[in-house]
């Protein structure tokens, strides 16, 4: 990495004065470390020491603030935000502390006078893979803006012994890798083995009288502990330093014991294999819905082991529950954390004795429901039967809820049974199945989407009926992402352009400064500048890839990147035609005028979706073809860069200039890929979809390309009867594209390979790529002419990075703390 592209030598260096570093004390605080941590010295040192000396030693400087808040936060009595979700996708810690502490470049001198190698250093650092995509990530995102923004808050979520599988490119095909992430051991948490609850399963309950009243006991077959793992997440600028609070799961010691005492010594293991289970893997699924027991297990393990958590402190802090709803606000990251209503009320009713209308009370008015997807797959139900064998209590409480809440839609809606039915906790129809998104909307008091169009259709579509009784609970909080993360630490030469654009770096806790931006978007120094960033970027990646993948690629042509979960609706095998089609036009006309571009692909596809994975092997199989024709390859080249993770992201977003963002319209509830990219300077071609409609509305439309049929219009084209293979007959690089698929042209004469997606499209076609092929290939015309005149291209980038202050998570998070939570900053002081 050159000099120009080190993190955090733009921004928050003045920072180490203020919190008193010096090198002198960095470097023994190192060496210490070395030695005493890990009974090492310098001489002998692997990079993987120096990388774990180099964290505890940024550890110990976190902890100092990390304390301080959590003084200032009890003092302060403070509402708190409790951030339920099941999955926190980080990224790597060791950059991200160093700039939020502020101390990246007295680091960077510190081990240079070590002679320590600071990027092998930071490369060493294995990230915590603990989501799948978006949803995980974006929790990631509001952690950093909720400690950057000094709002008292919790992430609670598992520690997954094994996170999102690491993905190999095998001749072509995803092969998975467990995730080990934790082999080497961990640095940033700090485990509480003395914060522990019990979390039950199976069994039966049982009533008794107990003065006067009916209560109802639970006699579980099977308690698990969960146990407190802890990261300080730190605020950019500030000494607030937040917690994430990770639960893992064991046997109870007593329990082992009893079995013990009795002979059962394989009993007793298989007891501690069962409870230690519950957090060993992430469940990979992005979307469709995984009907497993111990997905369930897992939920209620985490909402559970949480919600004991607030209990104890709401307790500690003030002796009662009464105002529990006003200390804590929890919001629930989907429907994963839903069952933590139900457990709310068993928790008061069953363990502290209240009556049910003021635990209802309470319940309702703790909890705030985030829905991040309108795909019917992914919509959560249990079946009643597993539910009540897993949870038997939690299956009375529910039906209780439900009971009291089917009165009111009754006396609301007189007589609607259609419709009684229809918003019921639990579905009738499909073998009487628990509908969590339901349950989580009627224990909330408010819901949102993820972005307008999103929330748009939440109301009119899956919570329809609950919008016709509770209009007032509906909210839109359009997603964000931090620039911390996205910007300093992916992108260092940007970051530096902004600060010294902008006068100092204030524009990282405010994005709206950089519209100062605006100006030079017509300044012909300042173009020499953005050029000559982006250049340098798309050359590390170049190297990165040829280092990383194997591949060579020019930095002078135009970099096309899709990155995303690889899922029919995001259509990467809309890209995939446009590919192809391109490469019969040269192959016709060789000396055809086009720009010149490198098309990069990366993303995992769920273990078990064929198609998906189909999708990989043909782009890799395209990839093969095409970068092996001379006759074409100085213009079209194809990559798949394997295994998608935060890190590897990192290297691609600054050296983007082209985002494709074409998921089928009304599918993709927000995106994050799409501000990630943009805040960068790359250009989008974008539906119509999720955040795309607000990006394009905040860069300008004509800074965006875009294409396809609106979410109406595709809908109509269904209800009128959509027949793609017919749109193939009147388009003829479609046809051509299709055939040559199936030719066996890339798949070394095998006609059956890609049949499946051949045919799926021709005959179904669900996301409709055929509808918008040709819109598509109309707009990349385009696209390719206004990448032949740099000027006016730079002008458009630079205008993309100058209007995206929207898409911060800061302001994300303001839009909940405002609207929602109604929490206000706690400042911490050192
Ligand atoms: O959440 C994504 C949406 O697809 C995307 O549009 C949005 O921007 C993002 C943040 O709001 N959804 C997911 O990432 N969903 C999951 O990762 C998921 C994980 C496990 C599941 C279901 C969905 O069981």
């Amino acid at each position: 990495m050159s000099d120009m592209n080190r993190p955090g030598s733009a921004v928050g260096e003045s920072d180490h004065i203020r919190t008193g570093l010096s090198k002198e004390q960095l470097k023994q605080a190192y060496i210490d470390n070395l030695f005493y941590l890990l009974g090492r010295f310098l001489e002998v040192a692997t990079p993987h020491d120096s990388y774990m000396a180099a964290a505890y030693t940024v550890r110990d400087r976190m902890l100092d603030r990390w304390i301080k808040t959590a003084r200032t936060y009890k003092a302060s009595q403070a509402r708190t935000v409790c951030y339920l979700s099941a999955e926190f996708l980080l990224g790597p810690h060791l950059a991200k502390n160093l700039i939020n502490l502020g101390i990246m470049e007295v680091s960077r001198e510190a081990g240079a006078e070590l002679g320590l190698d600071f990027e092998a250093i930071l490369e060493q650092e294995e990230e915590p893979g603990l989501g799948n995509g978006g949803l995980g990530r974006l929790a990631a995102c509001y952690l950093d803006s909720l400690a950057t923004l000094q709002i008292p808050a919790i992430g609670y979520g598992i520690r997954y012994e094994f996170g999102i599988f690491d993905q190999l490119i095998e001749d072509g095909w995803q092969v998975e890798k467990s995730d080990v992430w934790l082999r080497d051991g961990n640095p940033w948490e700090l485990p509480r083995p003395k914060l522990r609850f019990p979390v039950r399963f199976g069994g039966h309950t049982e009533t008794f009288q107990d003065d006067g009243r009916v209560r109802v006991r639970w006699i579980p077959d099977l308690v698990v502990e969960g146990r407190a793992y802890d990261t300080p997440i730190l605020g950019y600028g500030v000494s607030n330093a937040n917690l994430l609070r990770l639960w893992s799961a064991h046997a109870p010691e007593s329990f082992d014991f009893q079995a013990f005492n009795t002979g059962d010594y394989y009993g007793a293991v298989h007891a501690k294999v069962e409870a230690e289970t519950i957090s060993k893997v992430l469940y990979p699924n992005d979307e469709p819905q995984a009907g497993k027991e111990l997905r369930l297990k897992q939920q209620y393990f985490f909402a559970s082991c949480s919600l004991q958590d607030m209990i104890r402190l709401q307790l500690g802090a003030a002796g009662t529950l009464e105002g529990f709803h006003e200390k804590f606000v929890v919001q629930l990251n989907d429907t994963h954390p839903a069952i933590a209503v139900a457990e709310l009320m068993r928790l008061l009713i069953d363990e502290h004795r209240m009556d049910w209308e003021p635990a209802w009370e309470i319940t309702r008015r703790t909890f705030a429901f985030t829905n991040h997807t309108l795909l019917p797959e992914a919509l959560e139900t249990w079946t009643v039967a597993l539910f009540g064998r897993l949870l038997p209590r939690l299956l009375e409480i529910v039906y209780e809820i439900n009971r009291r809440f089917l009165d009111k839609v009754r006396m609301h809606f007189l007589g609607d049974e259609a419709r009684i039915a229809r918003m019921s906790l639990i579905d009738e129809g499909h073998g009487r199945r628990i509908r969590m998104a339901h349950l989580a909307t009627v224990g909330s008091f408010a819901i949102n989407g993820v972005a307008e169009m999103h929330s748009e259709l939440v109301k009119s579509t899956i919570l329809k009926d609950f919008h016709d009784l509770w209009p007032e609970r509906f909210h839109n909080v359009t997603n964000g992402v931090t620039p911390r993360r996205f910007i300093i630490v992916s992108n260092p030469r940007l970051a530096r352009l902004l600060t010294e654009c902008c006068g100092d770096d204030g524009w990282v806790r405010d994005m709206d400064r950089l519209r100062s931006l605006e100006p030079l978007a017509d300044d012909v120094g300042f173009h020499e500048d953005w050029r000559r960033m982006k250049t340098a970027a798309k050359r590390d990646l170049a190297d990165w890839l040829r280092r990383r993948v194997g591949v060579n690629v020019d930095p002078e042509t135009l970099f096309d990147v899709q990155v995303k979960r690889i899922h029919e609706y995001k259509r990467q095998h809309l890209n995939v035609l446009h590919i192809i089609t391109l490469y019969e036009r040269l192959k016709a006309e060789p000396n055809r005028d086009v720009a010149p571009r490198t098309f990069v692909f990366g993303g995992k596809a769920a273990p078990g979706y064929l198609m998906a994975k189909l999708i990989i092997k043909l782009i890799n199989s395209v990839a093969e073809v095409i970068n092996q024709d001379p006759q074409v390859n100085d213009r079209l080249r194809v990559v798949f860069m394997p295994d998608f993770n935060v890190k590897n992201a990192q290297h691609l977003y600054p050296a983007a200039d082209l985002s494709e963002q074409i998921s089928m319209a009304g599918k993709e509830a927000s995106g994050t890929g799409n501000m990630k990219f943009a805040m960068n300077g790359a250009l989008t071609i974008g539906t119509l979809d999720g955040a795309n409609v607000e990006i394009r509305e905040e860069v300008g439309d004509e800074n965006f390309f875009l294409f396809g049929h609106t979410a109406e219009q595709l809908q109509r084209l269904q209800a009128e009867g959509y027949r793609p293979w017919e749109i193939c007959n009147d388009r003829f690089e479609l046809r051509s594209a299709l055939d040559l698929i199936a030719s066996g042209l890339f798949s070394h004469g095998d006609k059956e390979l890609f049949r499946p997606l051949v045919e799926n499209l021709l005959y179904q076609d669900p996301f409709m790529v055929l509808a918008d092929y040709e819109l598509y290939l109309d707009r990349q015309t385009e696209v390719s002419h206004a990448w032949r005149d740099p000027k006016h291209w730079n002008r458009m980038s630079i205008l993309n990075v100058a209007r995206m202050g929207k898409f911060s998570s800061d302001r994300s998070i303001r839009d909940y703390c405002e609207r929602i939570w109604r929490v206000r900053p706690v400042p911490a002081e050192l």
